[in-house]
């Protein structure tokens, strides 16, 4: 059984999300559900899972995480019975899929006063595959202004032709393939890009597609954290694409190079507009 979204997006959300490649959208995540993920992610922090341990810099304050959901039952509970798919659902209906499955789940905490920023990235780049019809879903824990680390978007970025390297706040060798190009150098020349942020709260999303260029600086409050869980879903385009440079699949996983993401790793879920 899926709970609903406290709303719909609208018809305007929508155009939004296509044009710029990301949309805030308010008030959407009941209470309840918020508080199962803090659960989930106070476990997470003390109990990071292996590829965690390797991505996080705990000794600075930062928690990455991913594909937590395999191993925690209220990060489950919350891909499968939060209304987060039904939003992802709307969101993939509006490209024109008519079936979704969920890709994987990421937990990013930044304890006040972390200086660990968020490079600029874009996301396709860091994932073994290909596709058009796919969205993340950015749901933060606590307010978030850019104080907190709140994340900043290059509008309509998602529509540049380019592909960039991968880059990871801790800057691993491993995600970077010599065969994509640099990302530019937004921050040297902040206004000659179309930045866009908001202050957020929770209840609140930000929902984006894979190649709108993001990142976030450190947290310099000294007492507010800034917790968030972000969800990706993809739909009827997208493909395994067998890359090096890439986000590993979990053990078992079923993926056929060249072929739709399929098995127990990546469920399916209803898409509607
Ligand atoms: O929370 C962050 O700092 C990073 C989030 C992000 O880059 C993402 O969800 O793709």
């Amino acid at each position: 059984m899926v709970d609903r979204p406290l709303r719909s997006l609208t018809e305007d959300e929508l155009t939004v999300f296509a044009e710029d490649g990301v949309l805030c959208a308010r008030q959407l995540m009941p209470t309840r559900w918020l508080d199962v993920v803090a659960r989930a992610v106070e476990r997470n922090i003390a109990e990071p899972t292996a590829i965690g341990e390797l991505i996080s810099m705990t000794d600075q304050g930062f928690l990455n995480d991913v594909f937590m959901w395999l191993a925690d039952a209220d990060y489950r509970s919350f891909v499968e019975e939060s209304p987060i798919s039904v939003i992802a659902g709307q969101i993939l209906a509006s490209l024109g899929s008519t079936s979704m499955r969920f890709f994987y789940d990421q937990t990013f905490v930044k304890e006040p006063g972390t200086q660990v920023p968020t490079p600029w990235h874009h996301d396709l780049t860091f994932w073994p595959m290909e596709g058009w019809q796919i969205c993340s879903i950015w749901m933060p824990l606590d307010p978030v202004t850019d104080a907190t680390s709140g994340l900043q978007y290059v509008r309509g970025s998602h529509r540049w032709p380019n592909r960039f390297k991968a880059i990871t706040p801790d800057y691993s060798d491993f995600m970077l393939d010599p065969n994509l190009e640099d990302v530019p150098d937004i921050e040297a020349a902040r206004d000659q890009f179309d930045l866009v942020s908001w202050d957020m709260s929770p209840g609140d999303v930000l929902i984006f597609h894979p190649l709108v260029l993001h990142g976030s600086g450190g947290n310099q409050s000294i007492n507010v954290r800034r917790r968030a869980l972000a969800t990706r879903w993809i739909g009827d385009d997208v493909v395994f694409q067998d890359r090096p440079h890439t986000l590993p699949m979990p053990p078992g996983h079923e993926l056929v190079d060249g072929q739709p993401f399929t098995g127990p790793h990546f469920p399916a879920f209803a898409v509607s507009r």
